[in-house]
């Protein structure tokens, strides 16, 4: 039994990171991602015991049926981020606009989240995750301006994902590379297992939804196409889809490849929301030394126009994107 490990609010303060200025507000708004990734956690295990599987009988500002997990989850993260008052205002995936928190709560941080991406998958006990997005705020006054959420993923002071599935596991990265730690539930502490994840600078596995093939424009249908052929002494690629962002793109990150979610004639800006999933899991990607596309240029250079924006994205290893954009590219120039 180690007496000296690693949690996560320990490396927080440790002196790894003792150039950020905002580190014990950090610190402690990373308290409340820690407590709120818990008590998701819990509630996802203990769903069945609950009556907390299947739907709540509404639907979202996606127009999508809301999970009873997605309320519980949304519940948790708004009110274990506001306990830290270390937040200025936030972004939900189940909220139709910018969530103020009070004055006399107020602190510096914008946070952006999808308190529990791919709820479709809970029933069938297939992994799901959370998703979160920092930035520091740039309004002077108290209003939580537009200005404060819409903003570049480049520009984030921190990110990260809880993934829920066979371990419970929180992935961030503070701008200086990615890590991953661990919930060892006899402590109830994350404690740091993954130390500077890579991602391999090719992979040879492939991660999207085929079922979309016919409403695919030509440059995806042929990138898919050559990945999945023999020619040219090609080994074809590996298929993989779990239909949750977190748990394909956690698998890309550890094996490599490419996950690609891009826009077709079905959802015209392809169908995942910037703020909180394509950009925080991007800015790991990138972290890592892979990249992330959404077809012509880097995702994490887009600025957004609204809360709840899509836009298309392709991410991994950086040899696969590089060569998915050059088979873009190929076919803007044609077109
Ligand atoms: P599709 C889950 O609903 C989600 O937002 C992401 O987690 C996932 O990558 C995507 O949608 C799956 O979408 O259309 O393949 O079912």
């Amino acid at each position: 039994m180690s007496t000296n490990l690693i949690t996560l609010n320990r490396w927080l303060l440790s002196d790894t990171h003792k150039n950020i200025e905002y580190k014990l507000e950090l610190a402690n708004l990373f308290s409340g991602i820690a407590l709120a990734c818990k008590v998701t956690n819990n509630a996802i295990k203990r769903a069945g015991f609950e009556q907390n599987f299947g739907l709540a009988g509404i639907t979202n500002v996606h127009s999508e049926d809301v999970k009873k997990l997605d309320i519980v989850a949304n519940d948790a993260w708004k009110n274990s981020l506001k306990a830290t008052r270390e937040v200025h205002c936030m972004v939900s995936e189940e909220e139709d606009s910018i969530i103020p928190v009070s004055e006399n709560q107020n602190g510096r941080f914008v946070i952006s989240f999808d308190p529990l991406d791919g709820s479709s998958n809970l029933d069938c006990n297939v992994s799901v995750g959370s998703i979160f997005g920092i930035w520091d705020k740039v309004s002077k006054d108290h209003q939580a301006l537009n200005e404060d959420v819409l903003r570049k993923g480049r520009d984030m002071i921190a990110c990260g994902y809880a993934l829920y599935g066979s371990a419970t596991m929180l992935v961030i990265s503070l701008g200086y590379g990615v890590y991953g730690f661990t919930l060892d539930n006899t402590i109830g502490e994350f404690i740091l297992t993954h130390v500077e994840m890579k991602i391999k600078s090719k992979g040879n596995i492939y991660s999207i939804n085929e079922g979309n093939s016919v409403y695919w424009d030509k440059a995806t249908s042929e990138y898919v196409n050559t990945i999945k052929s023999k020619e040219n002494g090609n080994t074809p690629y590996s298929s993989r889809y779990i239909g949750s962002m977190v748990s394909d793109v956690h698998r890309t990150l550890l094996y490599g490849g490419i996950f690609m979610y891009p826009a077709d004639s079905k959802s015209p800006n392809g169908k995942l929301r910037y703020l909180y999933e394509v950009a925080p899991l991007s800015f790991l990607m990138e972290q890592a030394g892979g990249k992330s596309s959404n077809g012509k240029s880097a995702c994490l250079d887009i600025m957004p126009t609204s809360i709840h924006q899509r836009v298309p994205v392709f991410m991994g290893s950086h040899h696969d994107v590089t060569t998915l954009e050059k088979t873009h590219e190929k076919h803007s120039v044609a077109s």
